[in-house]
């Protein structure tokens, strides 16, 4: 038992005779539904029916039942083939199947995965081992394993998959590859899964030895359109680029004197034709004097409403960088006539990479509950991406994936409830991490609820605990340097750009802590809409778990249990490690409900994590201290670390930033 199944565990006995399956037509896709169901269902008849009528559900489906038979209709056959994984998990799950009456529409058009995948193999920020894509195999060699990563998407929704880093090689629009890529959408493509393509903004000049890569220069130009000629004619149904421009030392318009607007619109208007589209990341910062939560921001605003409607800008969650808790990014919504997307991250590059186990749905949940006033209150993050108060716009969401060519496909096992979790909330953004968490845990390992419950409870908890022993209080990007991995706090990368050194973020002085974005500092509170802005600017009303992403907060400061600010974090940092040595203990308790090598693969992560999490808080408590000059409490755990020590720590996962 390795994990490799992920959560499709179904009955292992045959499923019901074909001529209990009734569907017209014999479409690869149909097809694939028909053999899930004859592999799999165990219930009454099962017919499949398109229906013209039910359009507005787009990919989604009906599912009613009696005892004799279930229905599934749907507009198009993606419909019915979620439907049929629909029932299949209801079976799983040991659901009634009975008088079902079921309506799902996805909440998003596009639900995409970004793999930061390079041509070496490599996968930047990929934790499970090397690249699921077998660049130098294909197209002649097949893995079986691209089969069954678009099956395990397909059954939870997920329907678009870009296959390469967002630091792009030029390389990957080269003929060959392009070859090799078109291998792959032809495995995916039956299982309702279009690929789409990180692409270099140098490419012209790399690849096609254009003068420059000005995307107003008419050579650049026809070079890119001869391109998406070539990539349309190998895949028909190529979904479109996603671009990293201008960011990180990336290429891009400005290069040229030219907006981010300008480059976006020239590839826009070349995949036009064909329904492709442009995935334009606002992850853009430079080391200048502005504070860096604030830059995509000041950079997309001022160009709203001049791209082209097959453009859609990704902004990560926060603005700054997928850190265990961020403010959400104030981008959303600030943009009235540009469609937005969320970018999550479900590679675990700040959550303790595939060693912790943090369950992300609740993180997720966060970013797309958080009320950005834009239209007034109720103006979530979902509702401005989903359409809601955007309607007629292009919708989409996209996660990093954390997909690699271990068995178990995650490196952690519980990581793949991560994957699993962003499909499901990409389908449909109101089902709760409880939900999530529940299905995922039944299909994964067992149904017991002596077994559900306590995993169940440590995985809602899960995220908060590393923000707790990492950075709680809204700290963040306190990392070392190049790895992401551990804490360095200290960490001050002189001559480097001050906005990649802890020291930076955190603030740490005699007099307090925090980074002080109100109007006495960088002012980032104006970003946000009313109420919001007051909200965050003023310390009183400034929710605490971010309270030293807003504020420069005095050791002393009076936090609303009556603790001083001081106090609060050492007993933050210290419940964090409490409460994986809970997890610890929840987990050994459940050794026999499932297999031995899943229980012991797990077991001994929680024993990094619980060591990580020391590490963490005796370095952060150390070395704050030594601003703060005040006892860490006495009834809190002593640490066991020198903080000499701790600082001569280097990992060697080497890395750029
Ligand atoms: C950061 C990663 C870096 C990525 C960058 C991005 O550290 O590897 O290239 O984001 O999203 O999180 O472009």
């Amino acid at each position: 038992e390795d994990g490799s199944q992920l959560w499709l565990r179904f009955p292992a006995k045959n499923g019901i005779s074909p001529e209990k399956i009734m569907a017209k037509g014999n479409s690869p896709m149909l097809n694939i539904a028909r053999r899930e169901l004859t592999g799999h269902w165990q219930g009454q008849g099962v017919e499949l029916r398109l229906e013209k009528s039910l359009k507005n559900l787009k990919d989604g489906y009906r599912i009613t039942s009696s005892s004799e038979k279930i229905v599934v209709s749907a507009p198009k056959e993606s419909g019915l083939l979620y439907g049929v994984y629909h029932i299949l998990r209801l079976q799983q799950t040991n659901a009634d199947l009975n008088n079902l009456n079921i309506t799902e529409k996805p909440s998003y058009d596009v639900r995409i995965l970004n793999h930061w995948d390079n041509l070496d193999g490599s996968v930047e920020r990929g934790y499970a081992g090397h690249s699921l894509w077998k660049w130098e195999e294909l197209p002649d060699t097949v893995s079986p394993r691209y089969e069954a990563y678009a099956r395990a998407n397909a059954s939870i929704g997920i329907n678009a998959t870009v296959l390469n880093n967002v630091n792009a090689s030029p390389n990957m629009l080269r003929e060959d590859y392009l070859k090799k890529v078109k291998v792959l959408a032809d495995i995916f493509r039956p299982y309702g899964i279009k690929v789409y393509l990180s692409v270099n903004f140098s490419s012209p000049k790399v690849l096609g030895g254009t003068e420059n890569s000005d995307p107003l220069n008419k050579e650049v130009q026809k070079w890119w359109k001869e391109k998406a000629a070539e990539i349309y004619k190998l895949i028909p149904d190529f979904g479109g680029f996603l671009v990293k421009a201008n960011s990180e030392g990336q290429p891009g318009p400005q290069d040229y004197g030219r907006t981010h607007a300008d480059g976006a619109n020239m590839m826009a208007d070349i995949l036009k034709p064909y329904g492709g589209i442009v995935m334009w990341r606002a992850f853009v910062y430079s080391p200048s004097k502005e504070d860096r939560a604030k830059q995509a921001y000041l950079e997309f605003v001022p160009l709203d409403g001049k791209f082209r409607d097959n453009v859609i800008i990704q902004i990560k969650n926060g603005p700054i960088d997928f850190q265990p808790r961020e403010a959400f990014n104030p981008l959303f919504g600030a943009l009235k006539k540009t469609p937005e997307m969320v970018e999550f991250q479900i590679t675990q590059e700040y959550l303790g990479q595939a060693n912790h186990l943090a369950y992300l749905a609740p993180l997720f949940k966060e970013t797309l509950e958080s009320d950005t006033y834009a239209n007034g209150k109720g103006s979530t993050i979902a509702k401005i991406t989903d359409g809601t108060l955007r309607p007629g716009k292009l919708t989409a969401i996209s996660a990093v994936a954390n997909i690699g060519e271990d068995t178990n496909w995650t490196g952690h096992q519980f990581a793949q409830s991560n994957w699993y979790a962003f499909g499901r909330l990409a389908w449909n953004h109101e089902l709760t991490s409880e939900q999530i968490a529940d299905e995922w845990i039944k299909m994964t390992f067992t149904d017991k609820p002596e077994f559900v419950n306590p995993v169940k409870q440590m995985m809602l908890t899960s995220r908060e605990t590393v923000v707790d022993y990492m950075m709680p209080l809204g700290l963040h990007h306190i990392f070392a340097g190049n790895h992401h991995y551990g804490p360095e706090p200290w960490g001050d990368y002189k001559g480097g750009r001050p906005d990649w050194s802890p020291v930076y973020y955190h603030q740490a002085d005699a007099g307090g802590i925090g980074f002080d974005r109100t109007q006495t500092g960088s002012n980032a509170v104006s970003q946000y809409f009313p109420p919001l802005n007051e909200i965050y600017g003023n310390i009183r009303t400034c929710p605490e778990n971010l309270i030293l992403w807003f504020h420069h907060v005095p050791w002393d400061y009076k936090m609303k249990d009556g603790k001083t600010l001081w106090d609060e974090l050492c007993y933050k940092y210290d419940s964090g490690v409490q409460q994986v040595r809970e997890y610890q203990k929840t987990w050994d308790r459940m050794q026999s409900y499932i297999d031995e090598q899943r229980f012991s693969e797990v077991q001994s992560r929680l024993k990094i994590q619980a060591k990580d999490a020391v590490w963490w808080k005796d370095a952060c408590l150390l070395y704050f201290q030594t601003f703060s000059k005040r006892p860490v409490p006495y009834d809190i755990e002593r640490p066991v670390n020198e903080l000499g020590d701790l600082k001569k720590i280097k990992l060697n996962m080497g890395h750029h930033n």
